[in-house]
């Protein structure tokens, strides 16, 4: 595939708590990185999202007396899976890995921000109302197709797809520049890759880069 300006590409959660050693770690979160810095390079446009969340969030277990993680509860807007503490704001496990290495990188879009309401797609938080602005600013940058890598098909990866379909976009997930919290057959990460799929997002592999 040709990559012009228009282009974009979204690296997902890169950070030090969805890999080894993390409070939520993927299973390949450490092997796609040097992939995504080799794609990275073929893109003008780089986008980092970065999961962020305060003490205390709403999507902590430790939030809600008596639950453990992968339990859920319900929200006012919706049912909400609970996870362990992770990507606390300016701790380690929410820095980005050590390894990534994406200087021209042009905008880090934050979410998980607000303590009572959880966010995985970087377009908008969990509620469907708070917007991040990251709609706006593909707009005014003359964004057409997005690509997206990071953590984790099964939630982000995969939320920020969905929405960037919706919002018009042509969008394609890089299937081995994307991390997944459980890979098993008929688990979150196979679940996802079909509800994307259905979504109308195309996967491809970094060598459809080349
Ligand atoms: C994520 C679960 C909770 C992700 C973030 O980046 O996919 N998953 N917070
Ligand atoms: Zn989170």
């Amino acid at each position: 595939m040709e990559l012009t300006d228009t282009d974009v590409l979204v690296v997902v959660d890169m950070q030090n708590d969805f890999c080894d050693g993390g409070a939520l770690p993927t299973a390949d979160g450490h092997e796609v990185v040097p992939v995504i810095n080799r794609v990275g390079r073929k893109f003008q446009n780089v986008v980092l999202t970065q999961d962020w969340h305060p003490e205390g969030h709403v999507s902590f277990a430790s939030a809600h007396p008596g639950k453990k993680p992968l339990d859920t509860v319900e929200m006012p807007y919706g049912e909400q899976i609970l996870w362990p503490d992770h990507v606390v704001q300016n701790t380690w496990g929410a820095e980005f890995h050590p390894d990534l290495n994406l200087p021209h990188a042009q905008l880090v879009i934050r979410k998980g921000y607000l303590k009572d309401v959880d966010s995985y797609s970087a377009f908008c938080m969990v509620d469907g109302a708070t917007r991040t602005g990251l709609a706006g600013y593909f707009e005014e940058r003359s964004i057409r197709r997005v690509f997206v890598a990071g953590c984790a098909i099964d939630y982000c990866v995969g939320g920020l797809a969905t929405d960037a379909v919706k919002s018009g976009f042509d969008t394609y997930v890089i299937d081995d520049a994307t991390a997944s919290i459980d890979p098993a057959p008929d688990a979150s990460a196979d679940r996802a890759w079909r509800e994307v799929s259905a979504a109308g997002v195309s996967r491809i592999t970094s060598s459809d880069l080349d």
